[in-house]
């Protein structure tokens, strides 16, 4: 028998692979209708409104070459994990993050003497939503006395006052009551862009003049928000390098000053990353977390070329749940991250031509 000639209906699997509980919420927010027959290939209105479709170019960075490896593969032998391996590597899933996965299809492979290429393919995607499942996120707590807080943090030019707008409407569209509060005040422009948005959705912003100090501009947001009973504010921050120290350390000022107003806020510290820098995320979370306890990520820019198996690798690491994926530049080109729905878009169903 050929090895990798699956004779199994894979493409019968539209439906994202989900772990009970995890995917539940992705699920009823999901529901698949209308299927679509588009050049052959049949999606599901969902997949193709979804992240499957936003998801298409790194999709294809992500899985092209694993893909084409297991297609070329004739058998499962020693060299045929190292390639795999290499593979995972090269998707950006970092060195011990593929490790691992190789591991445990090796012991599957001779646990249960697998031979086709679609089974190994969903172990795979069954491994990685085991390794990006979190308890479902709470996407909204509404707090006594105190709006929800959110410290929108990262490095120049990675999308974080962007993200900051899309997190708004998704609130807005909630019917939550939005502040926003600028406390870029180093950037020339910052301030503008953010009142800009703020135009856009009907949100005021809280601000002062360029060069300001911006755990002052964040002590005055809290308090009108306190006083104006909003449910949401949301704090936009210079980008900083992660090795600048000075910069570093008003991060972290802006957070004490905030903490000593009300103990436990802010309630998220949003680290906001580009999919495009790969594995030098890792030291961008390393840094970030150190100094204000980053409790979540928002990855951006998945609709470009990306790989996208950083996710993988960061969540993997750092332990620190992805919250939010910035998928174009528009204010509602934001996905909530969801485990099953993300392997789903970037490992479309494997299967192999028959002879
Ligand atoms: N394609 C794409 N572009 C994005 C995404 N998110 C943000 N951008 C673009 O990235 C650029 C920078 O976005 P900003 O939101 O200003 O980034 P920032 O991190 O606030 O930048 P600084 O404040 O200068 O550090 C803008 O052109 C955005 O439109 C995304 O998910 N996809
Ligand atoms: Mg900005």
């Amino acid at each position: 028998m050929k090895f990798f000639r699956s004779k199994k209906d894979h493409q019968d699997t539209d439906e994202p692979a989900s772990k009970e509980g995890q995917g539940s919420v992705y699920e009823q927010e999901n529901k698949t209708e209308n299927v679509v027959d588009d050049g052959g290939i049949k999606e599901t209105k969902t997949r193709k409104e979804g992240l499957f479709s936003r998801l298409s170019k790194t999709r294809k960075a992500f899985s092209e070459g694993l893909f084409g490896f297991l297609e070329r593969s004739s058998s499962i032998d020693d060299d045929f994990f190292e390639e795999l391996e290499d593979q995972l590597v090269l998707a950006d899933l970092g060195a011990d993050t593929s490790e691992e996965i190789v591991i445990r299809l090796r012991d599957d492979v001779r646990k249960y003497s697998l031979t086709d290429s679609g089974e190994l393919v969903e172990r795979l995607k069954a491994y990685l939503i085991d390794m990006l499942s979190f308890p479902e996120p709470i996407d909204f707590v509404k707090k006594e006395g105190s709006p929800y807080v959110i410290l929108m943090v990262g490095v120049n030019g990675v999308g974080k006052t962007t993200t900051l707008a899309k997190i708004s409407k998704h609130y807005q569209d909630q019917g939550q009551s939005v502040m926003m509060a600028a406390c870029d005040t180093f950037r020339a422009a910052a301030i503008e862009q953010l009142q800009s948005w703020g135009e856009k959705l009907g949100v005021t912003v809280v601000a002062q003049s360029h060069g300001a100090d911006a755990a002052a501009v964040a002590f005055d947001a809290y308090s009108a928000a306190c006083a104006r009973g909003m449910d949401v504010l949301l704090i936009d921050t210079a980008g900083r390098q992660h090795t600048h120290g000075d910069l570093m350390e008003q991060l972290k000022k802006i957070k004490k000053v905030l903490d000593k107003t009300n103990a436990g806020i802010p309630h998220e510290v949003l680290l906001t990353v580009d999919a495009g820098n790969g594995q030098n995320i890792h030291s961008q979370v390393e840094s970030f977390s150190k100094m204000v306890d980053v409790n979540g990520l928002c990855v951006t820019k998945l609709d470009g070329t990306a790989k996208g198996g950083v996710v993988i690798s960061v969540i993997r690491k750092f332990g620190i749940p992805v919250r939010y994926l910035g998928v174009g530049e528009k204010v509602t080109d934001l996905k909530q991250f969801f485990a099953a729905e993300f392997i789903d878009a970037m490992l479309p169903d494997f299967s192999s031509k028959d002879d």
